[in-house]
């Protein structure tokens, strides 16, 4: 063992030992237990950068963690080739997609090894591969025979200038990213999964995921976003079709003062077909893409339709109105305006003025106040007849009851979930395997014509797919007969709803090997951002209910376990221009002196110009705040930026990058190393003889063990890797003043050191595998954890705080077991005890026992 610390020889040299010996494959193995650990798979966008390396350290440390448990352990790695950054870097750069990602994949595959990090490699692929996409492709055409799939047109936003579909990334502030045109919204044929079939399930089954923070599940609730309410219909007059509407408040149907309906609706088209002016507001209302969350404050817009509706129950006259805020698909695309108990309706009839009664009263009497908003509350009806003084849920059931009577409407359940519309007018992506013939019908394509490949070789023109441009790629042939292919690609989140599963079986010549999957399925612990909580845990939940129903797999969830890791921050600062604007300036470039607190009181660059400092906040390129992870290691080695990252912070909170840190957790791998290095040149280490240890070498000992006890709850159970390590660190000050000079000193030290470094391992393999053969021992990728004593655990002696009146005046050991008697006893007769309780008479004595004992005396 060198006596110097030298990261960068180590973990060259580990890192090539783990590579060709292959000490992360593994297969199935019957006999053991397995635990599948899963960081989400990267996109290969360049460089690694902070988040991944929190990610990826986090689901390193947890899988060797639980290898030194002995279990079977796969943690495989790949990555999330597709998508639109490849296009765009391709425009820019004037490349193909397809060069640029793999390149990109080289580069970055490369750094993940640079940080140790123990992946199957023989599992890793990259989801641009028709070897993977194929049986995506293969799968869409299954769930298309099952029904599951379908067409339907569907609205984009479309750059007339460009004549091409724009992402939602590519709007900007409504224009074109790239001409600056105006963007409308342009109806065409797209592909729906039928996701809304499992929406119940998907809502019931959150209920068994105990692992998953109880935030995503509720992000995923409020998602699915399941409401009971009822359908019901209007007439309207001189108009033989009904005006079905959802709601759910059915208690306020005596309030309706008139029925809302979405600018898409039939109804209003046809309303539209002889007033010019209604559907020039239709037309503006259909360019004006609303995200549901804007809704409730957005400007409500209307204009009337001219038609009456008639309210179901008591045959009022209602008048009908197109409403910017009704969607067209949610429920049935038209809604009973209740102004006086709903505020979206209240602000539509006050700017319209429009009638606002009410009909629901608070519960403690009175009437509703409705001079500034409408009174939202569920309460006790009035004005409404029949039903007067029914309270909610009486209300919402007599009154379904009797619109069902009457055949007039009926209870229905709705989910706010639309189904997943996947098809992409974008060229990187996976070909949707779908084909028309020139009779219009529609084919999957054949699994013996699969995969549909993507050409990979292009040239970019701009934002118009190669495929779309080149009008020989579309023609096929089906059955014989000419027909044409779809040129529009997947949705990407298609690629990363199964890629779990696949790398349980990455060669298998189906989607997956059932045989495989089910072995290691479910993923055991899935650790990622909680950027993905809505879109992709709910892709991957529906996705393998999916591979379930089609009998690949037997479990009902793909993720047992789900750790969502916090952001990395760094210090920002900015310099102010000329025009006003903020330019970035990178923290590695500014020096900062700080007051006692540590806040920053002033900064300046390497120009030596003063710069503002705008607090932590999170990494980005726009921020110029990020840190280079490939820097951080070339400087101090993986070990410690991986030790800095587990120890910052509890991994579910935010991590503040901070230099100084980095450093701290390099100095103490330095002591470790200097400790080990030490007790390695105090020559032979004999046996433990427990019997014979004093007791400050018992008191070591057992601190050594409840060290290990500790340290395995917090990884394993607990999952705060922080406190876990700050245990270590503790037993460490302990063990740097220990003595080396006897036998049974080196004993408890080596029994600690070996302790030690398998206890760091998964956060700091290198390092730790270094230690370990100094220690003597070999390949601590195949140790077990440390297990604790329970014998060296027993406290034989107790150290009691003597206080008198409250103050402490001193301490007393006593034997663990020690009588109440006899603790008072002695500490009553305790010197320092005796010299603030002479001459006084001793009122009370208080023992909590083998802790304090406190005198009242006066
Ligand atoms: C009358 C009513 C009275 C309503 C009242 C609410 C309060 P959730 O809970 O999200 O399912 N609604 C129905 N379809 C709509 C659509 N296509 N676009 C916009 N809004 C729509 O919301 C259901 C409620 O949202 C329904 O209940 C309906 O307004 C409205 F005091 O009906 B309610």
């Amino acid at each position: 063992m060198q006596d110097q610390y030298n990261p960068q020889d180590i973990e060259q040299k580990v890192q090539q030992h783990w590579d060709s010996n292959k000490t992360f494959v593994v297969t199935e193995d019957p006999n053991k237990e397995k635990f599948y650990c899963l960081s989400m798979f990267p996109y290969p966008s360049g460089r690694l950068h902070m988040g991944h390396v929190r990610n990826y350290t986090i689901g390193d440390v947890i899988s060797r963690f639980q290898r030194l448990q002995g279990k079977n352990v796969m943690q495989p790695i790949g990555w999330d080739a597709f998508g639109l950054p490849a296009e765009n870097a391709a425009v820019k750069n004037n490349t193909a997609p397809a060069p640029w990602t793999y390149e990109n994949i080289e580069y970055m595959k490369n750094q993940l090894k640079l940080l140790g990090f123990g992946y199957d490699w023989n599992r890793e692929f990259a989801t641009c591969r028709p070897e993977y996409y194929r049986w995506e492709q293969e799968f869409f055409t299954k769930l298309y025979e099952k029904g599951l799939v379908y067409k339907k047109t569907s609205s984009v936003n479309w750059c007339p200038n460009d004549q091409t579909v724009l992402a939602n990334e590519q709007v900007e502030d409504g224009c074109c990213w790239r001409c600056d045109t105006p963007v409308e919204q342009k109806e065409i044929p797209q592909w729906f999964i039928k996701i809304t079939a499992y929406a119940q399930e998907l809502i019931d089954d959150l209920d068994k995921l105990e692992g998953w923070p109880e935030m995503v599940k509720t992000m995923q609730r409020n998602w699915i976003g399941r409401s009971e309410g009822v359908e019901l219909s209007f007439q309207v007059k001189d108009h033989d079709q009904d005006l079905e509407v959802y709601t759910t408040r059915p208690d306020t149907l005596m309030g309706v003062t008139y029925v809302g309906i979405a600018a898409g609706h039939p109804l209003a088209t046809k309303a539209a077909e002889n007033n010019p002016e209604l559907a020039d507001f239709i037309n503006e209302c259909r360019n004006t893409k609303v995200a549901e969350a804007e809704l409730a404050t957005m400007e409500k817009k209307g204009m009337a339709t001219g038609l009456t509706a008639i309210h179901p129950l008591n045959g009022r006259e209602v008048p009908v109105y197109v409403a910017n805020f009704v969607l067209m698909d949610y429920g049935t695309g038209a809604v009973m305006a209740v102004p006086a108990h709903d505020q979206r309706d209240y602000e539509f009839a006050t700017k319209y003025g429009l009638d606002i009664m009410p009909v629901i009263q608070p519960l403690d009497g009175g009437e509703p106040d409705l001079s500034e908003a409408a009174y939202t509350e569920k309460g006790r009806l009035f004005n409404s007849g029949e039903f007067d003084g029914l309270e909610f849920q009486e209300a919402f059931n007599a009154i379904s009851a009797k619109l069902e009577a009457e055949g007039k409407g009926k209870k229905t359940v709705n989910f706010r979930l639309r189904d997943w519309g996947v098809s992409r007018q974008r060229y990187w992506g996976a070909p949707i395997p779908m084909i028309t013939t020139e009779d219009g019908e529609v084919h999957p394509v054949p699994a013996d014509q699969l995969p549909v490949i993507l050409p990979e070789d292009v040239v970019m023109d701009g934002v118009t797919s190669p495929i779309k441009a080149d009008k020989e790629w579309a023609k096929t042939t089906f059955n014989g007969e000419p027909a044409l292919r779809e040129t529009d690609t997947f949705d990407t989140f298609m690629e990363s709803s199964w890629y779990y599963a696949r790398y349980c079986s990455p060669q298998a010549d189906d989607i997956l090997d059932p045989e495989k999957a089910n072995y290691w399925l479910p993923v055991n612990q899935y650790v990622g951002g909680i950027e993905h909580a809505c879109m992709h845990l709910l892709y991957s939940r529906f996705f393998h209910k999916l591979l379930r129903d089609a009998g690949y797999v037997t479990s009902d969830e793909p993720f047992e376990k789900l750790l969502c890791q916090g952001m990395v921050l760094a210090d920002a600062f900015y310099l102010t221009n000329e025009k006003g604007t903020k330019e970035w300036i990178s923290p590695t470039k500014v020096d900062v002196e700080r007051d006692g607190k540590g806040r920053i009181t002033k900064a300046v660059d390497d120009q030596g110009r003063e710069v503002e400092h705008s607090g932590m906040i999170k990494m980005s390129k726009s921020k110029n705040n990020g840190i280079d992870p490939q820097e951080m290691v070339d400087k101090y080695g993986a070990d410690t930026v991986r030790l800095f990252m587990m120890f910052a912070s509890p991994a579910d909170m935010t991590l503040e990058w901070q230099e100084s840190g980095v450093e701290g957790a390099n100095r103490f791998l330095r002591r470790v190393w200097k400790l080990v290095n030490e007790h390695i040149q105090h020559g032979d280490v004999p046996a433990i003889d427990a019997a014979s240890l004093t007791s400050d070498q018992k008191a070591l000992r057992r601190d050594v063990h409840k060290t290990i006890a500790k340290v395995s709850d917090d990884i394993e159970r607990r999952q705060t890797f922080n406190t876990a390590i700050a245990a270590i660190m503790e037993l460490m000050n302990k063990l740097t003043k220990a003595s080396l000079a006897e036998g049974q000193d080196r004993a408890i030290m080596d029994e600690a050191l070996k302790a030690i470094v398998r206890m760091l391992y998964p956060i700091t393999p290198h390092i730790c595998y270094e230690m370990w053969e100094a220690l003597g021992e070999s390949d601590v990728d195949h140790a077990s954890w440390p297990t604790y004593d329970e014998a060296a655990l027993v406290e034989d002696e107790k150290l009691i705080i003597l206080q008198v009146n409250g103050k402490m005046r001193g301490k007393i050991t006593v034997a663990a077991d020690a009588s109440k008697e006899s603790v008072e006893e002695q500490g009553l007769n305790d010197e320092n005890v005796v010299k603030f309780t002479d001459g006084k008479t001793i009122r009370k004595v208080i023992y909590v026992p083998g802790k304090l004992l406190n005198i009242v005396a006066n």
